[in-house]
């Protein structure tokens, strides 16, 4: 495996958050934008995740030059996000070849599918199947873990006792 110099590593300079009172890109311009949210409030920790998760994939495949970055505030959040870009009004989205699309897990897989770069998923289909069920997993397992920390001295539920096992049971 070819090492990699500390030297390559560049500090990136993330682009700064947009609210209310800014205005809005130019839309379906041919940029391509992913939108996204650096701080969700911990009743989005799946969008949180999505939000990263989108943003990773992106940075692992290169694509730091080919797709914008657009930084959101959701708790004051531009009305143009929703009219013109994302009705769904949540992050993360992207938009390319003059059309959104939403939903993290999508996102992942459509960037993998349409941007030159290492791949994000295994090639052996069996692989490939136990990558999206853990991918999709991830989204009730983190909001159970998040969900029983947030607990003050209650019970954790039932619902969530049964994700924590299976998943700790499953892809541990
Ligand atoms: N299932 C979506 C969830 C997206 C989501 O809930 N995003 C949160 C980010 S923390 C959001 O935009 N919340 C704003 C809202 O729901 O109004 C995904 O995985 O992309």
């Amino acid at each position: 495996m070819a090492s990699v110099s500390p030297t390559s590593f560049v500090k990136e300079v993330l682009p700064p958050v947009l609210t209310s009172s800014s205005p809005p890109p130019s839309i379906f311009d041919g940029t391509t934008r992913l939108y996204v949210a650096y701080r969700c409030p911990y009743a989005h920790v799946p969008g949180l995740l999505g939000t990263t998760r989108v943003y990773c994939s992106s940075q692992a495949q290169g694509l730091q030059d080919k797709i914008k970055l657009v930084a959101i505030d959701l708790e004051d959040r531009p009305v143009w996000y929703k009219e013109k870009v994302y009705p769904e009004n949540k992050v993360p989205s992207l938009e390319h070849n003059k059309e959104v699309k939403g939903e993290s897990l999508d996102l992942v897989k459509y960037i993998n599918n349409h941007f030159a770069g290492p791949s994000l998923l295994p090639d052996d289909p069996l692989k490939q199947e136990f990558a999206e069920e853990l991918l999709a997993y991830s989204d009730s397992f983190v909001k159970a873990v998040y969900s029983s920390l947030r607990l003050k001295g209650e019970e954790v539920s039932a619902d969530t006792s049964i994700i924590l096992m299976h998943s700790l049971n499953v892809f541990f």
